[in-house]
């Protein structure tokens, strides 16, 4: 165990709509890789948040009739509210408008701008942007369709021409490839960072990096009618969020540089590209690592508005509750990859995994403790090879659950503490403890501690997944509060014999949906 501090954010998502549930599974797979780093004994800190800035906010406060303060303050505000409901333990929650971040974000251009290098410089930009993405794109890369021109993202291009800053992307060409060569680490998943390479390897164009078009952004310090170009503030707000530019502040020294961006596939050349180079000019070190996670799409299909398929992740969670909802995206889509949400998949795995598996387990053996053993954490006899072959079992699955964690393989994780389970229920069954309540009562209690230790060691873990309930588990199962790390699910046997416990309760109930 390493007490190495661990700083990890999501993206910031565009308050320019309510969340949809793309935005609830990056904020629940970044929330379990927070929970697990405080499991191990890290201190953590997690930053989550909104990026108002922008010409999207100002279309679409537009097209509402309200201004981009009051489309970003509604919105952000159900950003927020979305982490509350998601039980996610982000320790911050930044918006771009803040003061703070403006400061941030001039003293980071101020940096890139200052000294021997001169990374940024006036010019005119030629080209074409898309408001969707907020990103500029080269001519070669567009399609067309119906008389109009695409970005490779499907959205609509227009042309723009105006007197801009640009920043030396150009001179960072070198220096972005030895950093991905030297930190092979830098971009997960592996085929992202193949990607990444061969993108930067065919030679990279100066940006474009501030606006004169429209005044909804941060001012560039000393350059009148110009603002930020919405992705210089953005990519600022993980330093804004641990203390810059107060570089000497606690926080920035303890946690910065970030351990870990979670970002979706889509923005992976802003965060692995501009992000790291427009850090290197500042002359503040680079990030540690970017996983990129996959899109969702429900029922095989993209979410669209037109589709009507979008899914509210406050009526989701309201309709199953928020663990249920967690573990679901946790342990279905394998991260970095593509995932489907529909309603029938996330009945099926919470019924299996959660309900019928551990759920079953903890309620069959805690039941049986509660009515033959006195109500107390019995004490177990000397242990058969079964016992030792389940209680083996365990340790190996949380050794795999771990190193699947170091990678950020959160369904890996979940997999093995499920696999170890289904083991456990499969011991329970042989070994018939009800049947050796009269044969023999102290083999019976074995049995039971065995089983309940196994229940205590696997649903530590999941305190990083179905935070709530898994709480709710080692309560009935008397752990204290103190005693709930990795570290004590690594040991067998640390039930304490003789505790007293309450009368079990069900903690997974089944989700029994009616044809609809
Ligand atoms: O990109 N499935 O904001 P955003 C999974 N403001 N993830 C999805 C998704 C889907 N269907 N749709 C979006 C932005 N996401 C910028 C980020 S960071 C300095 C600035 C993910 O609201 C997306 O990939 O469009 C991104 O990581 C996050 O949600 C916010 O998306």
């Amino acid at each position: 165990m390493t007490s190495k501090p661990f700083y990890v954010t999501t993206a910031i998502s565009y308050p320019n709509g309510a969340p949809h549930i793309g935005h609830a599974y990056e904020m629940i797979a970044t929330d379990a890789i927070a929970r697990w780093k405080r499991l191990e004994g890290r201190e953590v800190y997690f930053l989550t948040g909104t990026d108002e800035h922008g010409i999207k906010m100002v279309q679409t406060a537009a097209a509402q009739g309200v201004t981009p303060r009051e489309l970003a303050d509604k919105n952000s505000a159900e950003f927020r509210k979305l982490a509350e409901t998601l039980n996610v333990s982000n320790d911050d929650f930044i918006r771009t408008t803040e003061q703070r971040h403006h400061e941030a974000s001039q003293a980071i251009w101020t940096k890139m701008a200052a000294g021997n290098n001169g990374d940024i410089f006036q010019s005119t930009y030629k080209g074409w942007y898309s408001v969707r993405d907020e990103a500029y794109f080269d001519e070669a890369e567009l399609t067309e369709k119906d008389g109009k021109k695409l970005a490779p993202t499907g959205a609509e291009v227009n042309w723009v021409e105006e007197p801009t800053y640009f920043f030396r992307l150009s001179a960072y060409q070198q220096k972005l490839l030895d950093l991905y060569e030297t930190n092979p680490d830098f971009i997960a998943p592996k085929e992202r960072r193949n990607e990444i390479i061969s993108f930067v390897k065919g030679g990279l164009q100066d940006l474009s990096i501030s606006r004169t078009t429209f005044d909804w952004g941060i001012p560039v310090p000393g350059a009148e009618g110009h603002v930020m170009y919405v992705w210089v503030d953005a990519l600022t707000n993980y330093i804004t969020g641990v203390g810059f530019p107060d570089e000497g502040s606690e926080l920035f020294k303890k946690f910065w540089p970030a351990d870990l961006h979670v970002i979706g596939k889509d923005i992976i050349r802003f965060h692995t590209v501009y992000w790291p180079a427009f850090l290197m000019s500042a002359g503040i070190e680079v990030q540690h690592r970017v996983f990129a996670h996959g899109f969702l799409t429900v029922d095989g299909q993209k979410m669209s508005k037109s589709l009507g398929n979008v899914i509210d992740p406050f009526e989701l969670v309201e309709e199953f509750g928020a663990d249920a909802v967690r573990y679901f995206f946790l342990r279905e889509v394998s991260f970095g990859n593509d995932g489907d949400y529909s309603n029938e998949k996330l009945t099926l795995r919470v019924n299996a995994d959660l309900a019928n598996n551990l759920g079953n387990l903890a309620q069959r053996s805690l039941s049986m403790i509660n009515k033959n053993c006195d109500a107390r954490v019995p004490t177990p006899g000397a242990l058969s090879d079964a016992d030792n072959a389940i209680t083996a079992e365990v340790t190996e699955a949380i050794e795999a659950a771990q190193k699947a964690m170091d990678e950020q393989l959160v369904h890996e994780a979940t997999g093995a503490i499920i696999t170890a389970l289904s083991s456990a229920n499969n011991y329970f069954a042989a070994q018939e403890p009800w049947a050796l309540k009269k044969t023999d009562p102290a083999r019976m209690a074995t049995v039971l501690y065995v089983t309940a230790d196994a229940v205590r060691r696997l649903t530590i873990p999941m305190l990083a997944f179905v935070p709530a309930s898994a709480a709710r588990l080692l309560d009935q199962l008397g752990v204290p509060a103190e005693n709930r790390t990795l570290a004590d699910s690594k040991i067998p046997g640390l039930l304490a014999a003789g505790t007293e416990l309450p009368v079990p309760q069900g903690v997974f109930a089944r989700i029994d949906r009616k044809a609809e």
